[in-house]
């Protein structure tokens, strides 16, 4: 977002001045009649995000490239057991890929540098199931190495994941040994590679009950990161940054928290309903800012299989996807696979580009200039009012908070008036976060509207509005 002021009457001076008032009589009410914080104790402070996980979610969108061995056995896990002579992608083009991301509007990629099966896309020294025994460019290939480097040609940041499941490795199971061999390999793909954005740690371990056990040692993993790439988000269903949304459907929670209380999800691949809850939801009063990834594939399957070329999702479930995501203060981490061409199908790439159109005719025609009249009711809401330059028909509604302060909205609606002085609801919702996108079925052109947060976390606070034209 370029510009996170209200476009108002109101300066951000002003306005905080009238907040700080106005927050001030508020706590001061809460504390005669309650044991709330007074003076002298000062009012705790809420998460807020750090530089990376800021970063992280302004960026809205990244594409998930699903490749390696499966791509070549049409397989959805490996089972460790793949010749690497089968991995031989005929025309493998890395450049496509990023061009394509970038034609779609995302900012980065995220490749799988090793999925279960243990395969690894680079020419890793830990073993030799990899790239290094493919005929592929005759053994001297490196995925890893073609991907961030075309990534970064197209202004793009990148991703890696490293499956902690290993099918292959025969150290897995055997924990301290495979902890050292898990984070030997980490330090290869973090040293080797340029600047890391994001680093996907994924919870699925199907070894079953008569399966092997391996313990991870999760503080020396993320040690690990911190100290190879401290400006890399960690993602894992427990973070420690990014988290989990919790469903592979593309539906974030709502309402969605970006802070979470850690005591609820403590480690990857942990399940059962109040972690489900927490990882769709987050929680209100959590400790920590740890906002949801959401990770869906375009296909049925994460690897690219042909026989599901005909079911790539359709723009609208696309469109959907958008606003149950980033509409739900989530990112979007969309799957797209490689084929056995090394090639995004044709099928996907057009679909990729029709749903960046389809973006782009929702926000096209913004109503503007819109002016912000905000005002304190109650001591407890906020109001803003606006007048449209002329009468129209809304078709969504984008709120943002300025969550550098944090995450504060806990309920709130938009009306709007058609010209009689009548309020009447267009929508309602509880978080806003990052971003919260409302899809509005306005009656009638509207002359005025108006949003009134009714409900905060802590304190109050303001919200970017900004109005779109209905595009049907
Ligand atoms: C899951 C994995 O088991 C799938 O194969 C895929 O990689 C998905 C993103 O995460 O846990």
């Amino acid at each position: 977002m370029s510009d996170d002021e209200p476009r108002g009457t109101m300066s951000r001076r002003t306005f905080a001045a009238a907040l700080a008032g106005a927050a001030t009589a508020a706590v001061a009410a809460r504390s005669a009649s309650s044991r709330e914080p007074t003076r002298s104790h000062a009012p705790r402070r809420r998460p807020v995000p750090s530089p990376a996980q800021l970063q992280w979610q302004r960026d809205e969108f990244a594409l998930f490239l699903h490749f390696g061995v499966n791509t070549f056995t049409d397989r959805e896990w490996g089972d460790g057991r793949e010749d690497p002579v089968i991995f031989n992608p005929s025309a493998l083009d890395a450049r496509q890929w990023a061009r394509e991301a970038r034609a779609a509007g995302a900012r980065a990629v995220i490749l799988t540098a090793k999925h279960h099966d243990g395969f690894c896309l680079w020419p890793t020294k830990t073993t030799s199931h990899s790239v290094a025994g493919s005929p592929w460019r005759g053994g001297a290939g490196d995925v890893v190495r073609e991907c961030s480097d075309a990534a970064r040609a197209e202004g793009l940041r990148v991703g890696l994941y490293c499956s902690p499941w290993d099918r292959n490795a025969g150290v897995y199971g055997d924990s301290a040994k495979y902890n050292d061999f898990y984070v030997t390999q980490l330090t290869e793909l973090l040293t080797q590679y340029g600047d890391i954005a994001e680093v996907w740690f994924d919870g699925a371990n199907g070894e079953g009950p008569n399966g092997r056990r391996q313990v991870y040692d999760w503080p020396r993993i993320w040690g690990t990161v911190r100290r190879l790439q401290p400006k890399a988000v960690i993602f894992s269903d427990a973070g420690p940054d990014v988290r989990w949304i919790g469903n592979e459907r593309g539906s974030a929670g709502d309402p969605n928290w970006s802070t979470v209380d850690p005591s609820i999800v403590t480690a990857p691949g942990v399940d059962g309903p109040e972690i489900i809850r927490s990882l769709q939801h987050g929680d209100r009063d959590g400790t920590v800012w740890r906002p949801g990834e959401t990770d869906v594939s375009i296909r049925p399957g994460w690897f690219h299989h042909a026989a599901e070329d005909a079911k790539v999702k359709s723009v609208d479930e696309l469109v959907g996807i958008w606003f149950s995501s980033v509409g739900r203060n989530s990112k979007l981490l969309l799957n797209v696979p490689p084929n056995r061409d090394g090639l995004l199908a044709s099928a996907d790439t057009q679909r990729l580009r029709q749903f960046r159109a389809a973006r782009e005719a929702i926000f096209a025609h913004e109503i503007a200039p819109l002016s912000w009249v905000w005002r304190v009711s109650d001591g407890a809401r906020v109001e803003g009012t606006a007048t449209l330059p002329r009468p129209a028909a809304i078709g969504v509604v984008r709120l943002a908070e300025r969550i550098e302060d944090g995450q504060q909205v806990a309920r709130y609606r938009i009306e709007g008036d058609s010209g009689d002085g009548t309020w009447r609801a267009l929508s309602r919702g509880e978080t806003i976060g990052c971003c919260k996108l409302d899809r509005v079925a306005a009656p009638a052109p509207l002359a005025r509207v108006r949003v009134v947060l009714d409900e905060f976390a802590e304190r109050l606070t303001r919200v970017q509005v900004n109005m779109f034209g209905d595009s049907a």
